[in-house]
């Protein structure tokens, strides 16, 4: 099956693949989004790293940093100053799957220290993981933001599992994970008013229409949010506000009706029993966990059992 039948299935059953959110445009709103009021987990999980920086990089005792997803690079230049105190040279590794997301982290640390070499990788942690170097080095995985909140339970696995066999015995993963809270504050941070969350959402239509040549057209939805209660996850849609048709290239259609909803993401909220049987069950052993006064987010220092 090629991509534009993959991506066709994928439509009919109302569902927008994720990753599309996180072109060059997205990866700059996204940016936006994490400086709102509302949007509560990257200062929460920043006020994580800063308090206990001194300590991660104390139990890591890292040589090299490699960050999945690392977006701006803002909270791991943290650890990599704390890390830059005590050794004369540190590689960092920056794999994302936008080319800007990939320069806003150059452009964040290039300016450290002439004893940090930054190398950039662009691919999607999915698909390209199994293809890295895995180096000889103590590595230090970072996987922040919560950015395992987008997969599934069995994606999430899976995607852990293949990390925890690419990492060697001396390695460790730091993830951050969003917690379950009061709904409203979850859900506002994905409803801010200044609207960068909606135009995120929109701008995936953009990436869809330029990839596959197709006529979304972003002024017939609406950004619309649901905290589903019963997965404890936050499902970001684009809802149709008519009746409309999605033509494509082959002479293919798809019938949209008003009011039809398309999911473009899921961002699930955690406790301790579900994040740790996920860790479990991707073969990771629990080393550390570090979280806020609030509980709202936490990290969690993981070396593999494989
Ligand atoms: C980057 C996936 C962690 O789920 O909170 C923010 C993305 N989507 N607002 C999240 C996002 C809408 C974000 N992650």
């Amino acid at each position: 099956m090629n991509e534009t039948e993959k991506l066709h299935i994928s439509i009919k059953n109302k569902i927008l693949p994720t990753k599309y959110l996180y072109d060059d445009k997205g990866s700059k709103l996204f940016e936006d989004i994490c400086n709102t009021e509302e949007y509560y987990l990257t200062r929460t999980e920043k006020s994580i790293v800063q308090k206990y920086a001194k300590d991660i990089m104390a139990a890591s005792s890292a040589e090299e940093f490699f960050e999945l997803g690392s977006g701006s690079s803002k909270k791991t230049k943290i650890l990599i100053l704390e890390a830059l105190k005590y050794r004369k040279k540190l590689t960092y590794t920056s794999f994302d799957i936008s080319k800007k997301a990939l320069e806003m982290s150059k452009k964040e640390l290039k300016t450290i220290s002439k004893n940090l070499s930054i190398q950039l990788v662009k691919g999607d942690f999915i698909n390209d993981l199994k293809n890295i170097d895995v180096g000889k080095d103590r590595r230090l995985y970072l996987f922040l933001g919560s950015t395992l909140g987008n997969f599934n339970n069995q994606m999430a696995i899976s995607f852990l599992y293949n990390l925890s066999k690419i990492m060697k015995k001396k390695d460790f993963l730091l993830i951050g994970i969003d917690k379950i809270k009061d709904h409203d504050v979850i859900k506002s941070a994905y409803n801010d008013k200044a609207g960068y969350t909606e135009k995120f959402n929109k701008n995936i239509l953009d990436v869809i229409n330029n990839k596959y040549n197709l006529d979304f057209e972003k002024n017939n939805f609406t950004h619309s949010i649901t905290f589903n209660k019963s997965n404890n996850q936050i499902e970001m849609y684009l809802t149709s506000k008519t009746k409309q048709v999605i033509n494509f290239p082959n002479k293919e259609k798809i019938l949209i009706e008003q009011g039809d909803k398309l999911l473009t993401e899921i961002s699930r909220k955690f406790n301790d029993k579900t994040i740790k049987k996920i860790f479990s069950n991707s073969s990771l052993k629990i080393r550390k966990t570090y979280f806020d006064d609030n509980k709202y987010f936490s990290l969690y220092l993981l070396n593999s059992k494989l």
